[in-house]
């Protein structure tokens, strides 16, 4: 499996290739429509695409993609459709090589990824990175350019990416992190777990990871920019002009490059998408919604949202999601703003541009405009959370466990190298050799830390770790108070253990977190793995590899050179906030802090972000003797 869909997946743009006999068989030989009798449903969404297919509706290869255009999401999603119609890996490989040779790539692109993220049928398989896929999309076109003159010159060559823009503009200070290409890989294959229109089996408190994803991406970018000297991120005002501009240096394969947006640009309303008066409209519904307390959905019903719950609803609201209880009203405030940024650069289409960075998942971070819309949501997002009660001390305290201390090794960044490869990049042909063609980008990296929990516990019981680190200054350096500082502290861990009667030590490390991933197996390597174990008829050793996840090296914000400071904060709580008894040594592969657990409940019965989540009015209810914080210091280290 894992060898078919490497193939699948290489080249895109190139038919697949002659050596690979079986899917060059069933793209040249076999018909989707002769076997809809082994279909699901009677084949209905094979016919469809099909029928759209012959009479030449599709949208043609060799043309960008994107997931807001309306029609090409409906093209991706027929080929989603019909994809899952198959009842055996082998008639999915068939049909997959079939549509391979003749949708759109980037339509296929992602119906293959989303599909097997979420199938039965390709359970296991590891999906190569999309740096490495599509690598336009997450390379600066100054490097594209060099790797075609490579490949055009027969020349291996290795090039190294700096970050777009230069030192008069002060955002680029932390373009680090907005065009890190694990970020961009992350969020991607966020949106590719939590689709916003998904409409298949049901995904626990998909609103509230909506949410919790993109608070925690807001509140990393504000770290970085501390550690930076910059302000935090302002929020967006449809009545303002939007501060930053932002030249991408990226380019669509075919589709010319993508467009930029000069400083203060007025937002203006884009023809055949959205006017700035109904994003308004949309977002004071929103926000009257959560001051009254309840929404009003499709039928006319009220729904109570002053409650834990509440955040699930509001994220599928705002995003919008198919779990929008009523998008005929409170319309899609966050998909049709990121179209509206997208087209800031033509809004009447004058022009032909292409989509803006904004438009895709894999960019969006690049373009600092990408935060200040998230810090806007956030902003109502906050609203929502500062309504509900505080917690009580007695729902904050947990008689069972004292916190005595907290050890924690040193927490120091420092930039590194990383190399992929660009080969997917360009065009080849079978006659014409590949050279070897790679990026050299910088990359911020930590020193792997430890920390050891010192707990004195009353009885044997299960608990519930939860760790986070927050800024404690503002960019004036004027330290400000718990209840300011809570919204702006970055999860690092949340897991669950055993204690014991008497003394404990709680240990562990950066890299078991469950908000974070390890990096990705590169394709060349996956390619390997597979063809080996193809050949020597052994299996491949992966476990619960996946692409959502913050990426590890990222754990930590960059920090100063005399240290920045920061509270580890850590609370202990009762395990029967688990909703898996068996959570302790098995945490489901420790991604579930940003990405939940594939095909199962949210792990935490908590809220996300529990347990500063809500306001806290009096910080004396926090002296708890569960919780823990302690003053840190994040070292960056230059020239590592
Ligand atoms: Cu992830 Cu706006 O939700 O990009």
């Amino acid at each position: 499996k894992q060898q078919t869909i490497n193939r699948l997946l290489l080249r895109i743009n190139d038919p697949i290739r002659s050596s690979y006999t079986d899917l060059k068989e069933a793209a040249n030989t076999w018909n989707p429509r002769d076997h809809i009798d082994h279909c699901k449903d009677g084949g209905v969404a094979v016919t469809k695409i099909m029928d759209e297919l012959e009479e030449e509706r599709l949208f043609p290869r060799h043309h960008w993609f994107s997931l807001f255009n309306e029609r090409q999401r409906e093209e991706a999603l027929m080929l989603i459709d019909s994809f899952y119609q198959c009842r055996t890996f082998e008639h999915f490989m068939k049909n997959a090589a079939y549509f391979r040779e003749r949708v759109n790539e980037g339509e296929f692109v992602y119906a293959l990824y989303v599909f097997v993220t979420h199938s039965e049928l390709t359970e296991g398989v590891v999906l190569p990175p999309l740096y490495e896929v599509t690598p336009h999309m997450f390379t600066n076109s100054e490097i594209i350019n060099q790797a075609y003159t490579a490949k055009m010159t027969q020349t291996p060559g290795n090039f190294r990416m700096s970050f777009t823009g230069t030192k008069k503009n002060k955002e680029q200070r932390v373009a680090y992190f907005g065009e890190d290409i694990g970020i961009n890989s992350h969020h991607v294959h966020w949106h590719m777990d939590f689709p916003f229109w998904w409409d298949y089996d049901r995904i626990d408190r998909k609103g509230e990871l909506f949410f919790w994803a993109h608070h925690q991406l807001t509140a990393r970018f504000d770290a970085e920019r501390l550690s930076n000297h910059l302000p935090l991120v302002g929020e967006l005002y449809w009545d303002k002009p939007i501060k930053d501009g932002f030249a991408p240096h990226t380019t669509y394969k075919y589709g010319g490059d993508f467009p930029s947006r000069p400083d203060n640009k007025e937002f203006e309303d884009v023809e055949g998408a959205a006017r700035i008066r109904d994003l308004k409209v949309m977002e004071s519904r929103i926000r009257d919604a959560i001051a009254h307390g309840y929404v009003v959905d499709a039928t006319g019903n009220v729904i109570d949202i002053s409650n834990e719950r509440g955040i699930d609803i509001i994220g599928d609201i705002i995003e919008s999601s198919m779990y929008s209880p009523n998008k005929q009203y409170y319309g899609a405030l966050h998909n049709t703003a990121h179209i509206v940024l997208g087209r800031q650069a033509d809004p009447r289409g004058k022009y032909g541009m292409p989509p803006g960075v904004m438009e895709h998942f894999e960019t969006a971070t690049r373009d600092p405009a990408f935060f200040r819309l998230h810090k806007y949501m956030d902003n109502i997002f906050k609203e929502h959370k500062d309504n509900l009660p505080p917690y009580t001390r007695e729902e904050l305290s947990y008689g069972n466990a004292k916190i005595l201390d907290v050890d924690i090794s040193e927490l120091s960044t420092y930039f590194e190298h990383f190399e992929f490869s660009l080969t997917n990049a360009l065009d080849g042909s079978e006659s014409v050799s590949d050279v070897p063609v790679t990026a050299t980008v910088p990359r911020l990296n930590h020193k792997p830390f430890t920390f050891n929990i010192k707990v004195e516990a009353a009885s044997a019981e299960k608990a519930t770790v939860r760790v986070f680190l927050c800024p404690t200054h503002d960019s004036n350096t004027v330290e400000t108070d718990f209840d300011v500082i809570r919204w702006r502290c970055m999860e690092m861990d949340k897991f669950w253990t055993q204690l014991n009667p008497g003394k404990n030590e709680i240990k562990r490390k950066s890299l078991e977190s469950s908000v974070a991933i390890p990096d990705r197996i590169p394709f060349a390597k996956l390619i390997q793995d597979a063809d080996q174990a193809v050949s020597s008829g052994g299996s491949l050793a992966y476990e619960n590899v996946r692409g959502c996840g913050h990426p590890e090296r990222l754990l930590l914000p960059k920090g100063t050179k005399n240290g920045m400071e920061f509270y580890f904060f850590v609370a202990i709580t009762s395990g029967d906030d688990a909703v898996h008894a068996d959570l302790v040594d098995n945490e489901h592969g420790s991604t579930h802090g940003y990405c939940g657990i594939h095909g199962d409940r949210y792990p935490d019965k908590k809220p996300m972000g529990f347990p500063l989540d809500r306001h806290i009015p009096d910080p004396r209810d926090f002296e708890v003797e569960n919780f823990f914080r302690k003053t840190v210091k994040v070292y960056h280290k230059e020239g590592h």
